[in-house]
């Protein structure tokens, strides 16, 4: 987002020329045959033996569900952004194998009632798992329908009982640099901190999720505990949540403060606003659509406008890009 150049309708630099992944790739061979193992390998199931299968998480279906097909669980689960765990595509697949999901507690503080410490297990049993089939759309130009399970956001606020001056949500990501290999770089400011004013994290279509297609999310996609908040660009959803902070004033977030011309504070999806650097009009979807071209139409609020575009009335989305 911040590092890559794209020129107008065209893919990124990992997209076409993956050369640091298959120098890696050659790097990881070489060792294996070798007999050492290097950090990050795991994803590749070179020498180690089949992966366990995920975990179910069953789920009844959800409303807001899209026609759209869903994105195959391999183009899901291999071409990601997770930044902590390495800046291109297929980095988060190799490197986030080592994160350990449990324990996991996520802390609840700030301007609410019944602060607390949350248990990944009582989390999971807050509230009935749903199936949501949501479109989400990367702020680089291609998208993804994805089959979540989780449920909303709204669920947990209503028991933590927000005070009159919670205005907005702030959503902390782990920053550990024993786990994760990215945050030793200045891409960004650690932790990953992601925001929404409250009534955005009160609407039903925002989520907290925990699986996708019927499994525990998968590290690389957030595991164990990750927002979903699918009518802003992607990077408003922040992976493997330990803080949700209740503040009176709007947060700085992550992208905003190393970008603030680039990545506003609100980032819904509007293809009428571009990116300063590219179009937004259109988009490519993963495993779908031809490779190198953008066709198509992007939709504004990413089509959910007839659930959201009540929470911008009046308000001007060139200047709240
Ligand atoms: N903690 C954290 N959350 C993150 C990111 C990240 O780098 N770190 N990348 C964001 C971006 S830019 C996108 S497009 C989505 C990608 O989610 P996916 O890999 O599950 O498709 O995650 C978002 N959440
Ligand atoms: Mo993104």
């Amino acid at each position: 987002m911040l590092i890559r150049t794209p020129p107008r309708h065209e893919p990124t630099a990992s997209e076409i020329t993956p050369r640091r992944v298959w120098q890696r790739r050659r790097e990881l061979v070489r060792a294996a045959a070798a007999g050492i193992a290097l950090p990050g390998a795991s994803g590749l199931a070179l020498a180690q033996g089949p992966k366990p299968e995920p975990a179910k998480l069953p789920a009844k279906p959800g409303p807001f569900g899209t026609t759209d097909k869903p994105t195959p669980y391999k183009d899901v689960t291999t071409y990601n952004n997770f930044y902590e765990f390495g800046l291109d595509k297929d980095d988060p697949v190799r490197n986030a194998g080592r994160l350990k999901t449990r324990p996991w507690t996520v802390a609840v503080e700030g301007e609410v009632g019944k602060p607390g410490t949350f248990g990944i297990e009582d989390l999971l049993k807050l509230a009935p798992m749903e199936e949501r089939v949501y479109r989400m759309r990367c702020v680089e130009g291609w998208s993804m329908v994805i089959p979540w399970v989780g449920f909303p956001l709204a669920e947990l606020i209503k028991r933590v009982e927000p005070t009159g001056n919670a205005k907005f949500v702030e959503f902390h990501t782990l920053n550990d640099p024993k786990q994760m290999p990215g945050v030793s770089s200045s891409v960004l400011a650690w932790p990953y901190v992601e925001g929404l004013r409250m009534d955005e994290a009160n609407s039903p279509l925002t989520l907290l999720t925990f699986g996708l297609y019927g499994e525990v999310l998968p590290n690389q996609n957030g595991a164990p505990i990750r927002l979903v908040v699918p009518w802003k660009y992607g990077f408003k959803s922040n992976k493997s949540l330990v803080k949700i902070r209740f503040v009176e004033k709007q947060p700085i977030t992550s992208w905003n403060r190393s970008a603030p011309q680039e990545y506003g504070f609100f980032s819904n999806v509007n293809p009428n606003v571009d990116h300063p650097r590219w179009s937004q009009a259109t988009e490519r979807r993963i495993g779908e659509d031809g490779f190198i071209q953008r066709k198509r139409p992007t939709l504004m609020f990413n089509g959910y406008a007839d659930q959201v575009a009540s929470l911008y009335a009046g308000m001007d989305l060139k200047r709240f890009y």
